[in-house]
């Protein structure tokens, strides 16, 4: 692994706080930067037939890059992007997905969570023929009236299919699309592709940072499509509150929404909360996964989180913080921490984290 590289991506970090906090104070300190979404591109939707809904969706093999200083490896995923792209529909529409099967095996794509006719579960062969190499199926069905976070994914050989990356987000927005409220809409899908600790298809540092403003109100759609693993996502400095899981809204009170500050999600679940950016001080905080060897590369002595890549960490940065300067100043201490020190030779742990995983 290359430090330099990771230097070059904090400097990216810290370039985007200051192009932000710089943008801020061009645009008068109006919030335009809190409707900058990160994370994976929305399918582009056609209108079919007056009021059809309509997605291609197309499974192959190709390379993704998890790390810009790793190899390009294979993965199999959906219009050769990792997540597949987020599929975003309003309760109630009526949608039609074209699936092409480009994989050298048989696949079908499963809806999950969203309750479809029984034919249109995407369970082969159960439910439906194996869509085979080089096939197009056609799924057509009517949005239920389940406003949430879903996800969809292979579901044949799954072990295979989905562990290399067959999978993406499924948003239902409400009919009258009342999610106003907040002022940030972010998906956080995490997965384990290969022993890739990943948030939306890439490691930290690679993983978009969250730039924020204080008052921000933030709904946060925690999906977990990893094999097998779990993910209890721990938010420095802020408590986030539940409001729905597996796509079901929690009602707010004693029996419901929980306030916390690490929420597991188990494979196959979503978690959404909501977090007030109100931390004192402002600042750069960081949001991850609390399973260490989740969020830790190769070197377990590694004291600094520039060198502790290796996967599932967000980093959270107020661009209204007043000490923007210092901000700077930290992660470019970060960066100069990480540099070989002249006429040092590097310890065998450090030596150990110079190698991808
Ligand atoms: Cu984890």
């Amino acid at each position: 692994m290359n430090r330099t590289w990771i230097a070059l991506s904090w400097l990216s970090i810290a370039a985007a706080v200051v192009a932000a906090a710089l943008w801020f104070q061009h645009d008068g300190g109006q919030a335009r930067a809190a409707t900058e979404r990160f994370g994976p591109k929305e399918a582009q939707v056609t209108i079919e037939d007056g009021n059809i809904k309509a997605v291609h969706l197309t499974s192959s093999r190709f390379m993704w890059q998890f790390r810009a200083d790793q190899a390009p490896v294979e993965v199999w995923g959906y219009n050769n992007q990792i997540p597949g792209p987020t599929l975003r529909f309003k309760a109630g529409d009526k949608v039609r997905i074209y699936y092409k099967n480009e994989l050298a095996e048989a696949s079908s794509v499963h809806w999950h969570g969203l309750v479809v006719p029984n034919s249109m579960d995407g369970v082969a062969p159960l439910t439906q023929p194996p869509v085979m190499p080089g096939e197009t199926f056609v799924y057509e069905f009517t949005i239920p009236n389940t406003p949430g976070t879903f996800m969809y994914h292979a579901h044949m050989n799954d072990m295979e299919q989905v562990a290399m990356g067959l999978s993406g987000a499924f948003i239902v927005d409400p009919r009258d699309g009342g999610t106003g409220r907040y002022t940030q809409d972010r998906i956080v899908l995490l997965n384990n592709i290969q022993g890739h600790y990943l948030i939306n298809g890439k490691e930290f540092p690679n993983v978009d940072p969250w730039l924020v403003k204080t008052g921000d109100l933030i709904r946060v759609r925690m999906i977990n499509i990893s094999p097998i693993e779990v993910h209890p996502m721990h938010f420095h400095g802020h408590f986030t509150k539940e409001i729905a899981r597996d796509g079901t809204s929690l009602p707010d009170g004693a029996s419901g929404a929980r306030v916390e500050n690490t929420v597991l999600v188990a494979p196959g679940q979503t978690v959404d909360v909501e977090v007030r950016m109100n931390a004192p001080g402002r600042g750069a905080w960081i949001f991850h996964c609390h399973v260490l060897s989740h969020v830790m590369g190769p070197d377990p002595k590694s004291l600094n989180i520039a060198v502790a890549n290796g996967g599932m960490i967000i980093p959270v940065v107020y661009t209204d913080s007043v000490n923007i300067a210092d901000l700077q100043k930290l992660l470019g201490d970060a960066i100069a921490s990480i540099q070989p020190k002249a006429g040092v030779v590097p310890a065998a742990g450090a030596a150990a984290s110079a190698h991808a995983h």
